[in-house]
């Protein structure tokens, strides 16, 4: 299989750890939504980043479907999804959460830091930045409502939700410092602290 896009990309990288954790071999083809558009619009003329390449040619694209498919790949018992029917509904409100955060810092990126300076929108910017903050918030609301010993969201194994707050909550700290951090949200600190020191985290750190 191959893997279109950047590990810079949290996107990207939250297909690129579940492939690590399920042991399914893949070929990274690196490329950037800002300088290799032609190759990425060889594979998926929406020019979006994360593309999959399956081996039989199929190319399958958004990071929510890309990890459905590989789910199916393994064995129900290795899957990083809730087990529990019941915790099915709050696991898709914490992914929706989360990938809405997701959304917004790259949002935020490119509204803050792509532009060119006289062309920024400060008002918007700053709006962009606290829905990142609102999305990550949200989730350590929900759960604090449903403490736990467990350092993951759901049946003390980790799933997808955990790896999506081990990317997008040091995104959110370092652009919301005052709205995300160790005190304001103590289970996503602790959760994306933890998340990050895995060996699939480590082994998926961009290396520019
Ligand atoms: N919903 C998509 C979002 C992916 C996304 O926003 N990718 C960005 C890079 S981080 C991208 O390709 N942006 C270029 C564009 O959409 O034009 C997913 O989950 O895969």
């Amino acid at each position: 299989m191959k893997l279109v896009g950047t590990l810079l990309s949290h996107f990207v990288r939250r297909v690129a750890i579940p492939m690590q954790i399920y042991g399914i071999d893949y070929e990274l083809v690196e490329a950037s939504v800002v300088n290799d558009q032609d190759l990425i619009r060889n594979h998926n003329k929406l020019v979006r980043i994360p593309s999959l390449v399956l081996d039989d040619g199929d190319i399958l694209a958004d990071s929510n479907f890309i990890l459905d498919e590989l789910d199916l790949m393994v064995p129900d018992d290795a899957r990083l999804t809730p087990s529990k029917q019941e915790n099915r509904r709050s696991y898709g409100q914490v992914i929706a959460s989360l990938t809405g955060s997701m959304d917004k810092a790259t949002a935020w990126f490119y509204e803050a830091r792509r532009r060119p300076e006289n062309l920024v929108w400060p008002e918007w910017a700053e709006h962009l930045s606290t829905q990142l903050a609102g999305g990550l918030i949200q989730v350590e609301e929900m759960a604090t409502k449903n403490p736990s010993d467990s350092p993951y969201l759901f049946e003390d194994k980790i799933t997808h939700a955990d790896i999506a707050v081990g990317l997008v909550y040091p995104m959110a700290n370092l652009v919301t410092p005052g709205l995300v951090n160790e005190n304001t949200c103590p289970r996503m600190h602790a959760l994306s602290k933890h998340m990050n020191a895995t060996e699939a985290f480590m082994s998926t750190i961009p290396s520019k």
